[in-house]
């Protein structure tokens, strides 16, 4: 990558894409990352297989959680969800015994459901109606859906009772009722195959000056976003570099469930199990560089090999700042000084 910044495409989920987000930009504004203009756009393709209807409501877990996040609406300890929430609703629900009394929508976070359901019901797009929400929110980012059309991601568990011996659930009753605690054998992401990119999606990508993935989900967050047809193909060809940060340290994830995820597509726990699982964009994956843990230092040979770029630095996003110097080492990777 030679010359400046202007335009920097990210593909996130939800938490951990929303925090690096928010470093992003704090990096962005005070001009602390190398070639970067301080006025560099910075557009976010969202997962968008985690949404799910509820009680009639369209709920976006990750598109909602970037917005509140960088629109400082979130909650900070649950990392989804408005902050300084009630649940009147909720409550009133579960005493008329309707299920599911698991995923709670809290009364704040019901407001951008029925703001986002009617909208739909009228006929706007999805692109559409997140747009209008992020009108109030302000995020200071382009924020895209990675498609306008229906995906969910679904998990086959285990089930004795059932004569094919497996269930399949959507991916929330997975995480939230089920807390990721039972096998996830098979990740089936419904309706992935036929859906088309939104608008505006491949041209972020193809003419970013860098793109760059995030410590999101490989599999249900990242993967899926990549599994949109057309979204591969656009970061194969960009002129742009393609640099990735893992999600991975120490055999462990940070957060989430990706070591479960990982497990059901057979793909090894490890900074290098998910950086070669990319795969180098000079061998029909979309990486040119992969940053990784320190303390995953080993890994670096097998990334290098691999032909992906790699280093070892501190994967940190304890505030912006560390957040911001994090995506500057990722940079640097891709970065012709
Ligand atoms: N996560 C929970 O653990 N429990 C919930 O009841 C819950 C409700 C919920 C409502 C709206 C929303 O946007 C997100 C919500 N989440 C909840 C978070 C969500 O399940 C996930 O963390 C993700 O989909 C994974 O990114």
């Amino acid at each position: 990558m030679v010359g400046t910044v202007q335009k920097l495409t990210v593909l996130s989920g939800g938490m951990g894409g929303a925090r690096f987000l928010e470093g992003l930009r704090h990096g962005v504004r005070a001009g602390t990352l190398p070639g970067v203009a301080s006025d560099a756009e910075v557009t976010v393709v969202a997962n968008t297989a985690d949404d799910w209807w509820i009680h009639g409501l369209k709920v976006c877990p990750d598109l909602d959680t970037v917005m509140y996040t960088l629109g400082d609406g979130i909650d900070p300890e649950r990392g989804w969800g408005r902050r300084e929430e009630t649940w009147s609703v909720k409550g009133e629900l579960a005493a008329y015994g309707v299920e599911p009394t698991w995923f709670g929508l809290g009364d704040r976070d019901v407001a951008t459901h029925l703001v986002r359901t009617q909208m739909l019901d009228a006929g706007y797009t999805l692109s559409e109606v997140t747009e209008a929400l992020c009108q109030r929110w302000q995020p200071g980012v382009r924020l895209l859906p990675m498609t306008d059309d229906r995906v969910e991601t679904h998990i086959a568990i285990a089930d004795p009772d059932s004569p094919s011996g497996q269930r399949v659930v959507h991916f929330q009753e997975y995480w939230v009722r089920l807390r990721a605690q039972v096998t996830a054998e098979t990740v089936a992401v419904v309706g992935l195959d036929r859906a088309t990119p939104a608008p505006g999606v491949l041209e972020a990508i193809t003419g970013a000056d860098l793109v760059i993935v995030p410590p999101s989900n490989p599999v249900v967050s990242v993967g899926t976003i990549l599994g949109v047809p057309g979204i591969r193909d656009a970061l194969r060809s960009t002129p742009a570099p393609v640099v990735g940060i893992s999600p991975i340290i120490g055999r462990r994830h940070v957060r989430g469930m990706a070591e479960q995820m990982l497990n059901a597509v057979g793909v090894e726990v490890s900074a290098a199990g998910v950086g070669t699982m990319y795969g180098a964009r000079s061998a029909e994956g979309i990486l040119d560089g992969w940053l990784v843990d320190e303390s995953d230092a080993g890994d670096v040979a097998t990334v290098t090999e691999a032909g992906i770029a790699c280093a070892a630095r501190p994967l940190l996003m304890a505030d912006p700042e560390t957040t911001a110097a994090m995506a500057a080492d990722a940079m640097a990777l891709v970065t012709t000084p």
